[in-house]
């Protein structure tokens, strides 16, 4: 018969790191908002999220890995907003973001939700930002949940 591999959106006794960026605050706010609240509604305890701050996306892996190394949580939420318009570098602060983000996950097995807006004008990151298109942020946490559920069902443990 086959096995289903299940997980669960149950909050309860994880340790969830958010970080976020000082850029474009009026935006990323309100994923932040949007994550701590979604985290809260699933059963995370308020002393269980930590909520971290760097300047920009460019800096995010770096705070990702400290705290995908610290042992501290079982999944970490990173937020951020470059607007393609707005940033002359774009490519290299977005596409280094999502890179180092996603090599913290393949090096250290901890899973990372990445919510970090990738948009073409301002007005596509508000509607992202809980307006119109609902909230990258509050997508991000739940997936947080989700794949910290997931991966002991995967490797068999209890968690
Ligand atoms: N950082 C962002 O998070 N979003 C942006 O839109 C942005 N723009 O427009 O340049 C941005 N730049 C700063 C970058 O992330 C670094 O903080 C900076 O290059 C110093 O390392």
């Amino acid at each position: 018969m086959v096995q289903k591999v299940t997980s669960s959106l149950d909050g309860k006794g994880l340790r969830v790191a958010v970080i976020d960026t000082g850029w474009n605050e009026f935006i990323v706010s309100q994923l932040t908002q949007g994550a701590i609240g979604t985290l809260a509604r699933h059963g995370v305890a308020d002393d269980d999220i930590h909520h971290i701050t760097v300047p920009g996306a460019f800096e995010l892996p770096l705070a990702v890995r400290a705290a995908a190394q610290s042992g501290r949580f079982d999944a970490i939420v990173a937020l951020g907003c470059v607007i393609r318009g707005a940033t002359p570098h774009f490519d290299y602060v977005a596409g280094e973001a999502a890179k180092g983000i996603s090599s913290v996950m393949a090096d250290t097995g901890v899973p990372v939700a990445f919510g970090v807006l990738t948009t073409d004008t301002i007005e596509q990151a508000i509607e992202r930002a809980g307006t119109k298109a609902g909230n990258k942020g509050t997508e991000a946490a739940a997936v947080a949940v989700e794949m910290a559920r997931l991966l002991p069902a995967i490797k068999g443990e209890a968690s």
